[in-house]
């Protein structure tokens, strides 16, 4: 059995503690609702409006500190298809896919999205992995973000730059309930409530010939 560790009480996230934070985030309004069963997952189009958009995908492409993540697939150690940083504060150390990352610091052009993230959404980020897919060969296979340091119903907040890319979701164990949307530049995904436990999510390669993107997951790493 996986390790669970408890959610402190003021990281549960709900629906009202949403709508209450959303009065003070205009862009948080207008959320697009996935019709999932078993899922809590809302995409916020114009998350960022497109200069700031534009201006954050330039620094962070510039300033971060990319490189090739080992991964764990089928007991073997593999280069993970795509440039990633783990970035959190100190006490923010996560285990994925088999390998230890000790969170590299805050960029300063993060620090403001992940003020208003925590703000907005009532929920105590302390991390966020960085990812460039260089092009539509970069990709991301199927996997939930369930380690135990996330604790139960984690909210993850997912930050999309630069080209769009598809995302998949589709439930453990019923095989009806799937979908595939995309994520433009600029746009919010909040994964949250029992969307860990029940759906893996995926983003495809693709062979059509897009740039670069860069998404950012925001997270709590509970100690
Ligand atoms: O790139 C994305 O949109 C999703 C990435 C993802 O699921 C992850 O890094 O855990
Ligand atoms: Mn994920």
């Amino acid at each position: 059995m996986r390790r669970r560790l408890r959610t402190p009480a003021y990281a549960t996230f709900s629906r009202v503690a949403a709508r209450a934070a959303n009065r003070h985030d205009p862009a948080m309004e207008g959320a697009i609702t996935l019709d999932l069963p078993g899922a809590d997952v809302r995409l916020y189009h114009g998350w960022l409006p497109e200069t700031e958009a534009d201006a954050l995908f330039h620094t962070l492409r510039a300033e971060i500190s990319w490189h090739v993540h080992r991964i764990r697939l089928f007991g073997r150690e593999v280069d993970s298809p795509r440039l990633s940083c783990w970035i959190g504060d100190p006490e923010a150390v996560y285990t994925y896919s088999g390998t230890r990352f000790e969170p590299m610091p805050w960029p300063q052009a993060l620090q403001s999205v992940r003020e208003r993230l925590t703000r907005t959404l009532a929920y105590p980020f302390n991390s966020v992995l960085a990812n460039l897919y260089r092009d539509g060969r970069d990709a991301m296979g199927w996997h939930s973000d369930a380690e135990p340091e996330l604790g139960s119903e984690p909210v993850i907040a997912s930050l999309s730059l630069g080209a769009v890319r598809r995302f998949a979701l589709k439930h453990r164990r019923d095989p009806a309930a799937k979908r595939v949307i995309e994520l433009p530049h600029g746009s919010l995904l909040v994964m949250a409530g029992q969307t860990q436990e029940n759906y893996r999510h995926a983003l495809p390669r693709t062979v059509r010939p897009l740039g670069e993107r860069i998404n950012l997951t925001f997270r709590q790493i509970l100690r």
